[in-house]
């Protein structure tokens, strides 16, 4: 059996005005929704990243991959790093962090090959990757502050909020409609005294509830050192209070919260390193970047080796990312946190039948042959239409938070 015809497809996602320690949510969150067609018919489903370079570098490896048994995963890698002899990252220069493309594309191809797999095999993703050690997978409310409306928009449902009251209202209406059990902010966005304030609101409000907060590397040491002492005893963990591994280092020797990274921990070469300066207690670990869901649980394997822990990043995405989520943290034995997810934020999805529903805060793991969704024809042609009209290429922040306040600066860290 072998690989015949590569789809992608560009997907615009409306999303909601939130708020980070860069600027505010565009309109539309990009993504690529990938479909491998073998010889035999049997399709397996992607997504990944929807930047131009991540779609660029997806689209220049697609000629290699004709031909590719499925099951052969290390020649993909092969394939891929031929097809991209240059790599490079996939980010706009106005991210804090960046991913090489050459990760980004095996991880996204590694997924739908997976879901091949168990297609064939008849087995869903989870079995591929030693199987369930749990029946259902717990994820977090993600708290943002958001304006109220997109630039010429009436008001979202949601409404505006940018008090520490107001973030109670909206961890509310998570916890009442989805029942999740765990709350994250994303910081770096007011005042720190005033996130510090929403900090111990949340906590009054939701009294046994692990909270998060995480700022982007958006403070500096002195302000994380102050953020650090004030939330101590009240923080499961503290996520990226600062940018680079000797900053966190540095606020890691002086509080007593274990820290976490999405940001500074985004490869196995980094590993080493924030061992050795013991700069941080838990990786985030995310697919998409990671090199796909097998390499995760590699992942997972070394932080326990190395006696950190794991949680689970997320960005703007739909049901087949949560659907390979939901796979790899139930096949995940020190997964001990809840996984972030942006999930509640996109009301449109391209997975046939009901959008994911999440129970109690929590997600079944499918019992169906691989990652056990498949594609509305009729929802992707209504994304990728509006790709086209949206006329974004890129994720830009800052640029459209000075659409809000022309004196807007990207500084980070900015407090
Ligand atoms: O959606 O604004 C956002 C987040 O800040 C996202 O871009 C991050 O990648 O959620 C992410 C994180 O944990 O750093
Ligand atoms: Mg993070």
């Amino acid at each position: 059996m072998r690989i015949e015809n590569i789809q992608l497809t560009p997907v615009a996602i409306p999303d909601k005005p939130l708020l980070n320690c860069k600027g505010v949510h565009q309109p539309y969150a990009l993504r690529t929704i990938i479909e491998l067609v073998c010889d035999d018919g049997t399709v397996g489903l992607g997504e990944s990243y929807g930047s131009i370079k991540a779609l660029t570098g997806l689209r220049e490896a697609a000629a290699n991959l004709v031909g590719l048994d499925p099951f052969h995963l290390h020649d993909l890698k092969k394939r891929v790093w031929n097809a991209l002899p240059n790599g490079g990252g996939i980010n706009a220069k106005t991210a804090v962090a960046d991913h090489k493309l050459t990760d980004v594309v095996a991880s996204a191809y590694e997924v739908a090959c997976l879901d091949i797999q168990g297609k064939i095999l008849g087995r869903p993703v989870v079995d591929l990757l030693g199987g369930p050690v749990r029946a259902s997978v717990p994820f977090s409310a993600y708290l943002f502050y958001k304006f109220a409306a997109h630039i010429g928009e009436e008001p979202d449902d949601w409404g505006e909020v940018m008090t520490p009251a107001a973030m109670v209202g909206e961890a509310r209406r998570f916890v009442d409609q989805y029942g999740f059990k765990s709350l994250k902010l994303k910081g770096g966005v007011l005042e720190p005294d005033v996130e510090i304030e929403t900090m111990l609101h949340l906590r009054a409000a939701f009294p046994s509830h692990p909270l998060r907060i995480d700022p982007n590397g958006g403070w500096t040491v002195a302000t994380a050192i102050h953020v650090a002492r004030k939330l101590e005893g009240v923080l499961e963990y503290l996520e990226d209070p600062v940018l680079g591994m000797e900053a966190m280092a540095e606020v890691a020797r002086s509080c007593n919260i274990p820290l976490a990274t999405n940001m500074v921990v985004l490869e196995f070469d980094h590993l080493a390193e924030a061992v050795r300066r013991d700069a941080v207690k838990i990786v985030l670990s995310d697919h998409h970047y990671w090199g796909g869901l097998r390499a995760s649980t590699h992942l997972a394997k070394l932080c326990e080796a190395f006696g950190m822990q794991v949680s689970m990043h997320s960005n703007s995405h739909l049901g087949i990312t949560l659907a390979a989520m939901t796979h790899l943290a139930a096949a995940t034995p020190n997964l001990n946190f809840a996984c972030d997810t942006h999930y509640p934020w996109t009301d449109t999805d391209i997975i046939e039948g009901d959008p994911f529903r999440f129970a109690d805060g929590n997600l079944e793991v499918s019992g169906k042959p691989g990652l056990g969704v498949s594609i509305d024809r009729r929802k992707l042609r209504k994304l990728a239409d509006l790709y086209d009209s949206a006329g974004m290429i890129d994720r830009n922040d800052t640029l459209y938070m000075q659409q809000f306040d022309p004196t807007y600066e990207r500084r980070v860290p900015r407090w």
